[in-house]
């Protein structure tokens, strides 16, 4: 066998050692969700076949030719009985892009399709495109909302970071083949983390949008908005309206995103979002949860004080460290709860709970008091309760 027949098996190998491995769920502490041991998906899961040359002519050495450095930010759902997920690859150069996995159990064996998604470009090409949200709207097409960022033209030529977020629109049926749609206006001037919900609304489309200033900092805007527009194929928000706000001395007193798709449920529509703080040593990005109301969409009806999920342990270290981030969960038929997350920009996670066990979280957690002694009245409750059993 020759070197470059050798390395060759050799890399198959790591790498089917490394998609396969199983999964094991570790006993939730809280009882709210179950973390699991493993990543379900790192660089390392991009097909080699993306990564390496395999002709010996080319590529004597078998080097990699171009490298993958992150696969994390996943939309997700449940397509053709499988748990797939619209996977943010990242490149050694920087660049996103969309990549489909998908695992026949939700929790492991994550196999990238064959190639990249080919997003089409508008007139105007994205210079990076990232974190999409799935939507299987009742229109019939499933929806890909995405970031879609291209430098500021009205940035000085000694700055070459100032970037211009707006929402980028696909669709397909398959997952295969995208139809881009014109990128979505709205008020603001920045947009990112943008939803389609799943529904008409008054005949309308639905979006859940995160109007903002700057490209990182929220500014005057900020919150997670909402609004109204009459077509999909040219999307227009005149009046976006906030629906859950940012707040002071709060996990999400920066910013605040939508992770993916609300869920609806007899209650009300589930909602997964992220939360920003800022910290001596950078920010913090937490998840929680919330509901809405089934009539009107922009009424919070429950919304438990603090964070659902936090970077813990390896998660907390990353690219971008002590960072969570979810655009993608999928509900099963027997209402298990697969919450897809990814850790500090760097690897995607996955944790399971159930719709009653998350209803029960949001409806009857303490809600935030927003000042120290409002906390030690909630635990005071709570101690009083279980005494009074106790007694
Ligand atoms: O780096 C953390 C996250 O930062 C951005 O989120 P937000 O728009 O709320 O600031 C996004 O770029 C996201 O991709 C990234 O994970």
């Amino acid at each position: 066998m020759t070197d470059f027949n050798k390395r060759q098996k050799e890399l198959e190998a790591a790498h089917e050692a490394l998609i396969t491995l199983s999964n094991k769920e570790i006993p939730s502490s809280n009882g709210i969700f179950s973390r699991y041991q493993n990543p379900i998906l790192t660089g390392d899961h991009a097909p080699l076949n993306w990564r390496y040359d395999f002709n010996p002519e080319t590529n004597p050495y078998l080097l990699e030719r171009f490298g993958i450095n992150a696969a994390f930010n996943a939309g997700a759902m449940k397509f053709n009985g499988k748990y797939v997920l619209a996977v943010r690859v990242e490149g050694l150069d920087r660049k996103s892009f969309f990549a489909i996995a998908e695992s026949e159990n939700g929790i492991d064996n994550f196999r990238f399709w064959d190639k990249p998604v080919v997003i089409p470009e508008t007139a105007e090409p994205d210079t990076n495109v990232y974190d999409m949200r799935l939507t299987a709207h009742e229109d019939g097409w499933i929806y890909g909302l995405f970031c879609a960022e291209r430098k500021d033209p009205e940035a000085p030529a000694f700055d070459q970071t100032m970037a211009v977020a707006q929402c980028g629109i696909v669709r397909t049926k398959d997952l295969v083949s995208w139809e881009r749609l014109a990128d979505l206006k709205t008020p603001s001037p920045q947009q990112r983390n943008v939803v389609l919900h799943p529904e008409f609304v008054n005949g309308k489309y639905a979006f859940y949008t995160r109007p903002q200033d700057g490209f990182i900092e929220s500014g005057t805007g900020g919150g997670i908005g909402f609004g109204l527009s009459d077509t999909i194929e040219n999307a227009v928000i005149d009046k976006e309206s906030i629906v859950d706000n940012k707040q002071y001395h709060t996990v999400y007193e920066a910013k605040n995103g939508l992770g993916p798709e609300p869920l609806k449920t007899e209650h009300g529509w589930l909602h997964l979002a992220h939360g920003v703080r800022n910290t001596a040593a950078g920010l913090r990005y937490v998840l929680y949860l919330f509901m809405t109301d089934l009539e009107d969409l922009t009424k919070v009806l429950y919304k438990p004080g603090g964070y659902f999920l936090a970077p813990m342990g390896e998660e907390r270290i990353g690219d971008v460290s002590n960072v969570v981030f979810s655009n993608g969960w999928i509900r099963d038929e027997d209402d298990k709860v697969f919450i897809y997350y990814a850790s500090s920009d760097t690897r995607m996670h996955v944790a399971t709970s159930t719709i009653s066990k998350l209803l029960d979280y949001v409806m009857n957690t303490p809600a935030d008091g927003l000042r120290s002694a409002a906390s030690v009245q909630s635990i005071i409750k709570i101690v009083d309760n279980n005494k009074a059993l106790a007694d």
